[in-house]
């Protein structure tokens, strides 16, 4: 089998790549598919393709562990101590996993790490929120009834899942499905199933019982409608893209299934002039609109492909942002040197180039970028160069569609009621970021904002303790914090009448 060249990247254990009902299996009808590390178009590992019988027989098997009663039951410090060794066995394996999210994605090993880092803080978190009880008694005002809301597992959940954070992006799902005492069906996308397939590894290796967690990768054209039709499945939590999302959700519709999804963005970072009050101010600003970009090559939901930016200061601005974006190193994310890797795919690829053909035809300025690198060591791998357009206005495309790459426009405003009508005239409302040293500004601006996150002062970064999701087209429901858990949940109540008389509504013959 080809190899990346890379020591500490162990794939032996990655076959077979299917558990399904606690078993390791490889698909019924032998079918594979090749693992591509984008920095270099090598074939990493080749890994088992489910069919939808698989699909089908993974969903069995999670209904009927669920339906079975014990692990539903199970006492909750048992499933926090689970959620612990889990997080634990991470750590252990960490240096490992961050390995294979590396070729598998492209993304730096120094990235990779924080995510490994930040998968095991989601699962503490949930160890933790899974012993805080939210069942509620509610006052009926008559003293015989005992009333109370209670949180059960919503049942068996399927979650699928994108390339650009794997395992983190997954795991925002397992971790308070597994605290809630759901069962699940993982399909991480087929371009990116390394790291899920070695954390089901870890998953079986902290002891949760047969069933709990299923998986199956694959296509999700081909698998989608057995995961998403079929009646046995109760909730389907789904991230990707706007296309994909709509498919789901019109999937579901048939048994009014439920359905979470997180449909990326095209978030704006918005600069004003004040926020620029010295030397130190205007480089750690240029430094936050570069990373909020450019980070993972812009394969970020989240990523601020949208500077709105002040007139008075904006030519200063990008100048000095061009100057930084065209000093990017790129390379293979294994080197230590490369401050950022690939794109994920050439189609991804491909994708990025008609983005930056259809700025140039609607009249954006290129200012840095727009082409693969020259230089001949990234020939072979995805390649592109962090792109500014300046000049750019809301009418464009290019300005309103999610690219997911190196992709940032430049829009220019005189006053804050245009920056903020700005930031809002989007379909989506993920994320949002706001620069400026005027307080009260900055508590009007990220109030009105219509985003499911608003910085004020920073950018990029999150917490698994506070809510993340989109408003408008970026999605609905939530994952993180406790909302994330309770998406997992069924709130019952029940009525208890503890001194039970005849209704007496009808009369007695
Ligand atoms: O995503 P898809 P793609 C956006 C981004 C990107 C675009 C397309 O703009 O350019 O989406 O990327 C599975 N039923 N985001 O095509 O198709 C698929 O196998 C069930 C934003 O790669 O949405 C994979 O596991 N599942 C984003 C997952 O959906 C189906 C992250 C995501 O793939 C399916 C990634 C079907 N019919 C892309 N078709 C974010 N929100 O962060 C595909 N899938």
């Amino acid at each position: 089998m080809p190899t990346s060249g890379n020591e500490a990247l162990d794939t032996a254990n990655l076959r077979p790549s299917l558990w399904i009902d606690g078993r390791w299996t490889e698909s019924s009808d032998g079918g594979t598919r090749e693992i591509v590390d984008p920095s270099n178009g090598s074939v990493v590992v080749v890994v088992d393709e489910a069919t939808p019988a698989d699909a089908r027989d993974a969903v069995t098997a999670a209904r009927r562990t669920f339906d079975d009663g014990a692990w539903p039951a199970t006492a909750v410090s048992e499933r926090a101590a689970l959620l612990s060794t889990i997080a634990d066995l991470l750590q252990r394996d960490k240096e490992q996993l961050a390995h294979l999210e590396t070729v598998d994605t492209g993304k730096t090993l120094a990235e990779s790490r924080i995510d490994i880092d930040d998968v095991t803080s989601v699962f503490r978190y949930y160890a933790e929120l899974a012993a805080v009880h939210s069942d509620r008694l509610v006052d009926v005002g008559r003293p015989e009834i005992l009333s109370r809301v209670v949180h059960e597992p919503i049942g068996v959940c399927v979650m699928i899942a994108p390339w650009n954070y794997p395992l983190l992006q997954i795991s925002w799902k397992i971790a308070p499905a597994l605290a809630a005492g759901c069962t699940m069906v993982l399909k991480p996308s087929e371009v990116t199933p390394l790291s899920t397939i070695a954390f089901a590894k870890l998953v079986e290796e902290a002891g949760v019982p047969a069933g709990v967690v299923n998986l199956v990768q694959g296509s999700g054209a081909v698998l989608g409608e057995a995961l998403t039709t079929d009646p046995d499945v109760d909730f389907i939590s789904f991230t990707g893209g706007l296309a994909t999302g709509r498919t789901i959700l019109a999937a579901a519709a048939a048994n009014v299934t439920k359905v979470a999804v997180e449909l990326g963005g095209k978030n704006p970072h918005i600069v004003f002039a004040d926020a620029l009050v010295d030397d130190d101010a205007f480089a750690n600003s240029v430094d936050h609109v570069l990373t909020g970009v450019f980070l993972h090559s812009g394969q970020v939901c989240s990523a601020g492909t949208r500077l709105i930016i002040e007139e008075s200061v904006a030519d200063r601005f990008v100048a000095a942002l061009a100057e930084r974006a065209g000093h990017i190193t790129m390379g293979s994310g294994l080197d230590e040197n490369s401050e950022t890797g690939p794109l994920v795919s050439e189609a991804q690829l491909k994708k990025i180039e008609g983005f930056v053909e259809l700025g140039i035809s609607e009249g954006a300025e290129l200012v840095v970028g727009g082409r693969r690198p020259e230089d001949p060591r990234l020939a072979a791998g995805s390649f592109f160069l962090p792109t500014v357009f300046d000049r750019c206005d809301r009418s464009m495309k290019i300005v309103q569609e999610e690219t997911f790459g190196p992709i940032l426009t430049v829009e220019r405003f005189t006053t804050e009621e245009d920056a903020l009508r700005l930031g809002n005239d989007t379909n989506y409302g993920l994320a949002a970021g706001v620069r400026t040293s005027d307080s009260a500004r900055g508590e009007r601006m990220v109030r009105g904002l219509r985003h499911g996150t608003v910085w004020l002062n920073d950018f990029g970064i999150y917490t698994a303790a506070a809510e993340w999701g989109g408003f408008k087209r970026s999605g609905n429901g939530r994952e993180l914090g406790p909302s994330g858990l309770s998406e997992y949940q069924e709130a019952k109540h029940i009525w208890h009448n503890t001194s039970p008389t005849a209704a007496g509504w009808f009369s007695t013959p």
